[in-house]
């Protein structure tokens, strides 16, 4: 574990204290979950924690989780990656843990920036924003990480704030208990490089969701989904209740992978079948 490399006053401060209330709060100790992470300023998160770890390539996360969540299903498995490690390298892996309903919990810190590289636009950058890459503003049309989830029918989709710490552990704590594929989009300051989406400009937007929405009712959710600009909801916005991937992988839905004895195969038997 080592001092945090991040610039002062960065939203990953947050999110960091809030993970570390909600693993204590949902008596998660730290031999039983595993953080996985790529490359950049998000992937730096396990660093700066006492965990099980694997730190691998940049939008490379989810099949890593998927393989360690696959082999060892008593393990609570963390992913945690940048926007644009997500939703641009890694953002077909993204497509597909979904659709499996993998058993791992997401957390995205959505600084709607390339921090670590210094401030290029990613998937989350919002249209015309210009860069020091983009200097005539950005041509494509940002990616909507909530209206995804609820269209792929993601057992869970939360969207929560760096600068709301309370409401990010009581969502951290849902998604690690929730059975599934847990997707949490957190809304992060990046005091550097992002000089629209600052804790001002996000403490004048969001708003906590109403005791009363449904988080069941698919149609509402993509409405909500859609809801960005003077107001954004935090919230779990989509959950539903699906099978899950490990549950549906004959050898290992009864035992997990590491709990079955190893035979090694004899091999000379199975090179003679080809003499
Ligand atoms: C395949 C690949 N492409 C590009 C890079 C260079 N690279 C390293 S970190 C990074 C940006 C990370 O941005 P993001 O995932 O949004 O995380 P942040 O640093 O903002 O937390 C890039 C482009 C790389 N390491 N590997
Ligand atoms: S560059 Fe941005 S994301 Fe990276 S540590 Fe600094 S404030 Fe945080």
């Amino acid at each position: 574990m080592t001092e945090p490399a991040w610039c002062p006053g960065c939203g990953n401060f947050g999110i960091l204290s809030a993970f570390n209330a909600a693993t204590e709060e949902a008596g998660l100790k730290p031999h039983q979950f595993t953080i996985v992470s790529g490359i950049g300023q998000a992937a730096k998160f396990p660093h700066y924690l006492q965990c099980n770890t694997f730190n691998g390539l940049h939008g490379r996360t989810l099949p890593v989780a998927t393989g360690i969540r696959l082999a060892n299903h008593e393990m609570t498995v963390i992913a945690v990656a940048g926007d644009g490690d997500c939703y641009g390298e890694g953002g077909n892996h993204l497509i597909h843990a979904m659709r499996r309903n993998v058993n791992i919990k997401l957390f995205v810190h959505d600084n709607r920036v390339y921090g670590l590289t210094k401030g290029q636009a990613s998937p989350t950058t919002a249209e015309g924003t210009k860069t020091k890459n983009q200097p005539f503003g950005v041509f494509s049309e940002e990616l909507n990480p909530m209206a995804l989830g609820v269209a792929l029918d993601c057992s869970f989709v939360a969207r929560g704030y760096a600068g709301d710490k309370d409401h990010l552990k009581n969502l951290m704590k849902d998604a690690l208990n929730h059975n599934g594929f847990a997707f949490v989009d957190i809304l992060q300051p990046c005091v550097s490089f992002n000089k629209v989406n600052t804790y001002q400009w996000y403490g004048e937007r969001v708003y906590h969701l109403e005791p009363e929405y449904d988080p069941g009712d698919r149609v509402k959710a993509f409405e909500r989904s859609l809801e960005w600009g003077e107001r954004i909801p935090l919230g779990i916005i989509y959950r539903k209740s699906r099978p899950v991937y490990e549950k549906r992988i004959p050898v290992i839905k009864e035992i997990p992978l590491i709990r079955r004895p190893f035979i090694p195969p004899d091999t000379d038997a199975i090179l003679k079948e080809f003499y």
